[in-house]
């Protein structure tokens, strides 16, 4: 055991150690003196083997000064690695600071992105036929996102959802569905009232291909006292459809569905087309892909948010991101959320 350093000796270094420790100009200095303290092999560690040869009733008081030395020499280690990151980070702050006055010296301007393009295009489209463009909160109450759509307690379309839950906060969620927009629009402005709404909506689903935790939905609303059909609903939404996909005549199909908060329920396909092996739609084609959900407005609702008439009408609501998918052809929902400079460029977020 002779080239191990007696305790005394660790000791009586500690001091100047940790002396050392303070003074350590770089990252790679520290790492050095670590590893020769306290590192596998460091004096320090190395004296833990002595350990054995201590009489047993000592053996104690010296394992415990030998952690003493251990943390004083780790707390030394730990406040200037701290304070050089610190360092490090505002030298990075000082070399890296952007001028914003220098002019501009290449062609790479920001742009929108192809989601805030899509966003704008529909809330002018629906604006200018009279459409209320309302906003909710993202982060919502089971009321407003379950229990006024006729999803109480325990219902299993709440499962279905696999929502995002603020524990510490009562009974607030991050948003699942737009839906719930329809219900603070029918207790703010009542009817008659023609309203979208487009946003963030959260669930706990693997990211994949086709689905991502957080995307946009866009959901429809139509209220009024004169009655309205299932025919307003799909003469409504075949304008929505040929207005996104630039096309004269979407052929829709309607199938029966589930949704507790209309009835009839349905979802919606549209016909589409493969070009160049990528789904795009056209509106035209022998396959049909599936877009969204919609029905007419379930008497509850009504009465959940208030209404004192006789109210008719109808909601949809589909997935942003899908359909932008597939006006253009784009097969992986991830490249919407990457940073990858040219293929945000290519989709015009860059002009
Ligand atoms: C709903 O959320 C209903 N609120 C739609 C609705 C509104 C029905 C009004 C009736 C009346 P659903 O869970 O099917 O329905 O979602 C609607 C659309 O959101 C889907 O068709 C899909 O386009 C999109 N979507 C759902 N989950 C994801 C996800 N994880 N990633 C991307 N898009 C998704």
């Amino acid at each position: 055991m002779g080239d191990v350093m007696p305790l005394k000796e660790i000791e009586a270094n500690l001091e100047h150690w940790e002396k050392t420790i303070l003074g350590a100009s770089t990252v790679q200095e520290l790492e050095r003196l670590k590893a020769d303290i306290i590192g596998k092999s460091g004096v320090v560690t190395s004296a833990f083997k002595l350990l054995k040869d201590v009489p047993s009733d000592e053996k104690r008081a010296f394992g415990e000064r030998l952690n003493v030395a251990k943390s004083r020499i780790e707390n030394a280690i730990t406040q200037q690695r701290r304070k050089l990151e610190d360092y490090s980070i505002l030298e990075k702050l000082k070399n890296e600071t952007v001028d914003v006055t220098m002019p501009v010296e290449n062609d790479h301007f920001g742009g929108l992105h192809i989601i805030t393009q899509s966003l704008r295009r529909i809330r002018d489209y629906y604006s200018a036929r009279g459409f209320l463009v309302l906003d909710g909160p993202e982060v919502e109450t089971e009321f407003y996102n379950f229990d006024a759509l006729n999803i109480p307690k325990h219902h299993p379309a709440r499962q279905s959802h696999d929502t995002f839950y603020l524990k510490r906060c009562g009974d607030m969620l991050l948003r699942t569905q737009t839906s719930c927009v329809q219900i603070r629009a029918m207790q703010k402005y009542g009817v008659p009232l023609r309203m979208i709404s487009i946003g963030k909506t959260y669930r706990n689903d693997q990211l994949d291909a086709t689905h991502s935790p957080m995307f946009h939905q866009i959901e429809g609303l139509v209220v009024d006292t004169k009655p309205i059909t299932v025919g307003h609903l799909k003469s409504e939404l075949r304008k929505f459809l040929e207005f996104f996909f630039e096309t004269d005549s979407a052929s829709l199909r309607f199938r029966p569905s589930f949704f507790p908060f209309t009835e009839p329920s349905m979802e919606f396909d549209c016909r589409y087309t493969k070009k160049d092996g990528r789904l795009i739609i056209t509106g035209q084609g022998d396959k049909w892909i599936e877009l969204g959900g919609a029905g007419m407005v379930h008497p509850n609702v009504f009465t959940n948010c208030g209404m004192k008439e006789k109210c008719y009408g109808f909601a949809y609501g589909l997935g942003l991101e899908r359909i932008i998918m597939l006006k253009h052809g784009i097969t992986d929902i991830r490249n919407l959320f990457d940073t990858d400079q040219r293929w945000l460029r290519y989709y015009g977020a860059c002009a």
